[in-house]
């Protein structure tokens, strides 16, 4: 029998083959995947935050729980029940540049693909120049950008810029997220919107495309 404390324990030491069989474990015995992403998972994560920030764990450490985690969140995936139906909409979805943080990108990710929509992941650490080159390309409705680290944050801005500078700001609606930005932080950046977490960010898609 495993339990949320249990998984996330496992995402803090770093763990993957654990958190893997606590996965599997909460998944048989019937949990609801975004339990097991929120409770467990991100749970974990949460303390490694903390203790990262607080010098008690290094970046090996934090490289180790981040693994362990995406591990897990590879079993829920094709849990997460996905609406079938034609996309209603091309998002277009990256770290900007000079932040590799890429966990909460792909969950946000997920659950935007899990809700019916086409979604483009960039990857991370991605330039304005190739976000603005992708928008060219793709012709997305939606450019979605993530930043976790508050040194690069105005690189969304630069993208927002560069958009303008194209002229292609009135084809394309621009999010924001990521853990240091704020729905403040969109409005002084012209960004369309906000979400604080990938559920939201899947409420906000569905709004601005319709
Ligand atoms: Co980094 N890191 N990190 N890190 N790291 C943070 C972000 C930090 C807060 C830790 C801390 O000090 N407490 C801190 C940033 C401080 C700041 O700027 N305010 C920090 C730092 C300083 C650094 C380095 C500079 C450390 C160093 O080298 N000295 C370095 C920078 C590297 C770089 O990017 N250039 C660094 C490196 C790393 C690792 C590589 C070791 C690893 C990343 C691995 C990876 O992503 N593949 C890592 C990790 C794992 C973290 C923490 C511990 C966890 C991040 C995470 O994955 N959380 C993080 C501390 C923390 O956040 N508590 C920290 C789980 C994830 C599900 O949540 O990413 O917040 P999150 O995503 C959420 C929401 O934010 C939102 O939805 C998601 C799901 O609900 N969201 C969006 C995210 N993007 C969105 C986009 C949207 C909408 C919502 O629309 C488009």
């Amino acid at each position: 029998m495993s339990n949320y404390a249990d998984l996330a324990q496992s995402v803090i030491e770093g763990q993957k083959d654990k958190v893997i069989e606590h996965v599997k474990n909460l998944i048989s015995a019937g949990n609801d995947p975004m339990d097991i992403i929120n409770e467990g998972l991100i749970a974990g994560m949460n303390v490694v935050g903390v203790r990262f920030k607080a010098g008690d764990m290094f970046v090996p450490e934090v490289l180790m729980a981040a693994k362990s985690m995406a591990g897990g969140v590879e079993l829920v995936k094709p849990l997460i029940a996905t609406v079938d139906q034609k996309s209603a909409g091309k998002i277009l979805l990256g770290t900007v540049k000079g932040d590799l943080h890429d966990i909460g990108k792909n969950l946000v990710g997920m659950l935007i693909e899990s809700a019916g929509l086409e979604v483009i992941n960039m990857g991370v650490d991605i330039s304005a120049e190739d976000f603005v080159d992708a928008v060219i390309e793709h012709e997305p409705d939606i450019v979605a950008l993530s930043a976790l680290l508050t040194t690069t944050m105005p690189a969304m801005q630069d993208i927002i810029e560069i958009l303008e500078d194209e002229d292609l700001r009135d084809k394309v609606k621009v999010i924001i997220g990521g853990a240091p930005v704020s729905q403040e932080y969109a409005d002084t950046i012209g960004a369309d919107g906000y979400a604080p977490d990938a559920g939201s960010a899947v409420e906000l898609c569905k709004k601005l495309l319709a």
